[in-house]
């Protein structure tokens, strides 16, 4: 099994060419799919690690794009092994990053995580206005709607989001999970989301409740 630390490292240091050698040879390994959700765990520490950096002003915004370039690449490699569980379709989930908020990684785990559990999941893209959620929703008929923001400002946007989907009578048959980093108890509270986590697999277990 591979080092985690060292993974957290190379992110945070940004060092590529190290990161993606050593997940080639963690994917030569056959690793387990659980296995796997630790390196991604991994990474995702490592881009704290890039936040802090940015936060001390040691990165700055040039060092924020290249680290999701790298994050991107990681989790290309290791998505196979984590989408290598396929069966029966469980549930249907819209999922997106709402207005504002131009971040995808966490929402790209997130889903890749859901696809990998059996959902069917309609990916909005990134700043996603609140029509766009209604308007998904009401085509597809989700069992379940996930937002992710990882801006503070991303909180009044699910906000608007809950309350948009009220407004349209859509509200009553959904459940909604929201993610990214400033999500708490109380955020969850004030939005008026069912679930809330800064756990993709959390997350997904917890989704998997609702239609199980
Ligand atoms: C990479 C990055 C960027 C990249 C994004 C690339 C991309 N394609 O996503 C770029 C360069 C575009 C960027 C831009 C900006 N960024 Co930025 N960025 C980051 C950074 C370093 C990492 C974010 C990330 O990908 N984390 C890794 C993922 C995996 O974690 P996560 O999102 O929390 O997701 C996990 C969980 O939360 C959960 N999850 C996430 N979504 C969902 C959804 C559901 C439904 C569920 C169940 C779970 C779930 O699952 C994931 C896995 O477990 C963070 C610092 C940090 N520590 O987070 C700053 C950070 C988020 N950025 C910040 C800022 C300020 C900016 C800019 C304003 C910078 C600027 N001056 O232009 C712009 C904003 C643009 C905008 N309008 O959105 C601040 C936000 C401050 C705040 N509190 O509002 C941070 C915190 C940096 C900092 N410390 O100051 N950024």
């Amino acid at each position: 099994m591979l080092d985690l630390k060292k993974i957290t490292q190379a992110l945070g240091d940004l060092d590529e060419k190290n990161l993606l050698d050593m997940l080639n040879e963690f994917i030569a390994s056959g690793p387990t799919v659980e296995e796997a959700r630790e390196v991604v765990a991994a990474c995702q520490e490592g881009m704290t690690l890039v936040g802090d950096l940015y936060e001390k002003g040691i990165y700055f915004v040039g060092d924020l794009i290249f680290s999701g370039e790298i994050l991107t690449a990681a989790l290309a490699l290791i998505k196979p092994v984590i989408g290598a569980v396929n069966g029966p379709k469980v549930g249907t989930m819209v999922i997106g990053t709402v207005q504002g908020d131009l971040h995808d990684m966490g929402k790209q785990i997130f889903k890749n995580m859901a696809e990998a559990a059996g959902f069917e999941v309609f990916d909005l893209g990134i700043d996603q206005p609140v029509s766009a959620f209604i308007e998904k929703v009401k085509e597809v008929n989700p069992d379940v709607v996930g937002m992710s923001g990882v801006l503070t400002l991303s909180l009044d946007s699910m906000k608007d989001t809950v309350e948009g989907l009220k407004e349209a009578g859509l509200r009553d048959d959904i459940k909604i999970i929201i993610g990214g980093s400033p999500v708490t108890e109380a955020a969850c509270k004030r939005i008026g989301a069912d679930a809330w986590t800064i756990n993709a697999a959390e997350g997904v277990r917890m989704i998997q409740g609702w239609v199980s």
